[in-house]
């Protein structure tokens, strides 16, 4: 019976939020033009398809669109930087009124972009830079996230370990925290860089766990790995637990998800401390900066969500178990004032 009620209420709110969001190609009551009649279509051309991370941005950005009526159209660009200059040239055809790009190769979109520019469209990028004054960047303030991670690793360890680093370069977000990673270095002699590794790909964790684990026979003196994309620690954690040395390690990453605190939380983790936004939230900045420069209004060049710092302390602590609870514990987790406007209603 009290099952039956609980179904019934989320039914009743399932219902009003679908009411309360305009469908495509219906106008939104109080918003500008192009807004106010509907019918307004974007293409989200990602780059990396698979992981938590770009899933729950994804649905950030959909729900977001849905609420303001947006056509959203998501492109999968499978880590093919061919197939998704392609992908932004498929948008500028299909005649969106605004692209979003998140992450890719520089070089092989500048080009593309600037032709959607040039074509009326208006353009917004997650973690790539473009180069371009007309293209607004999102990013998750990538220094300040490297910071407190490696501030939490030296509180915790001290200012002399040696460290493994999972690094790829060529992604900005990565390159940004890697900045950090050399200054923090520079500063602390005594921490020691034994090995670095990593790979992205289809499969990104297992691969890492496979470098992982050569990493740690060739060196096993290494104490701290710094690993800041989940799906690095995430290969980290799985090598360290086959070695059966996850007792000597720790790890410090950046991201969550529902499964990464799974995997923060469990008994004898060694993946201690992460620092991360809310990748949902990060989708909806994404939409709500393209609909103000399509609506004629400025979002900002840089528009920064700020991450926060995860302890695997705290979640045990505060018995945090999803991504939900920690939006209800952490308000600054669980929503962004970036480019907002009175006309934007929530995302739902
Ligand atoms: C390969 S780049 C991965 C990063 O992109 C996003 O910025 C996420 O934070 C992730 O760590």
């Amino acid at each position: 019976m009290k099952r039956f009620a609980i179904g019934l209420a989320g039914a009743g709110l399932l219902a009003t939020s679908l009411l309360g969001a305009p469908a495509y190609g219906e106008g939104l009551a109080g918003a500008p033009a192009p807004f106010d009649k509907g019918g307004v279509k974007v293409a989200l051309v990602t780059f990396i398809s698979a992981g938590d991370f770009f899933q729950s941005y994804q649905a950030g950005a959909q729900k977001q669109a849905k609420a303001l009526g947006i056509d959203l159209q998501i492109f999968s660009g499978r880590q093919d930087a061919a197939a998704q200059r392609e992908q932004v040239e498929q948008a500028i055809n299909l005649g969106v009124q605004g692209i979003i790009i998140d992450h890719g190769q520089p070089e092989s979109l500048k080009d593309v972009a600037q032709k959607a520019l040039d074509a009326g469209i208006k353009v917004v990028a997650f973690d790539v830079d473009l180069g371009n004054p007309a293209i607004p960047q999102v990013e998750q303030s990538d220094h300040e996230l490297a910071k407190t991670a490696l501030e939490q690793a030296i509180s915790d360890n001290g200012k002399a370990f040696n460290a493994g680093y999972v690094y790829v370069a060529g992604f900005a977000p990565l390159d940004r925290r890697n900045e950090v990673w050399e200054e923090t270095k520079k500063a602390n002699s005594g921490i020691v860089e034994k090995a670095r590794w990593g790979a992205v790909n289809d499969t990104t964790a297992s691969s890492t766990a496979d470098q992982t684990k050569a990493a740690f026979q060739a060196n096993p003196d290494i104490s701290v790995v710094f690993a800041p994309y989940d799906e690095f620690a995430r290969g980290v954690k799985l090598a360290t637990d086959e070695l059966g040395i996850s007792d000597k390690v720790k790890i410090y990453s950046a991201d969550v998800s529902t499964a990464d605190i799974t995997e923060i939380a469990a008994e004898g983790s060694p993946w201690v401390a992460t620092v991360a936004t809310n990748p949902a939230v990060v989708g909806e900045v994404s939409v709500r900066a393209v609909a103000k420069l399509i609506a004629g209004e400025d979002p900002g060049h840089n528009i920064v969500v700020k991450p926060v710092l995860i302890t695997q302390k705290d979640l045990r602590a505060n018995a945090i178990k999803t991504v939900e609870d920690l939006d209800a514990k952490l308000p600054a987790f669980g929503k962004s004032d970036a480019a907002t406007a009175a006309w934007i209603p929530a995302a739902k």
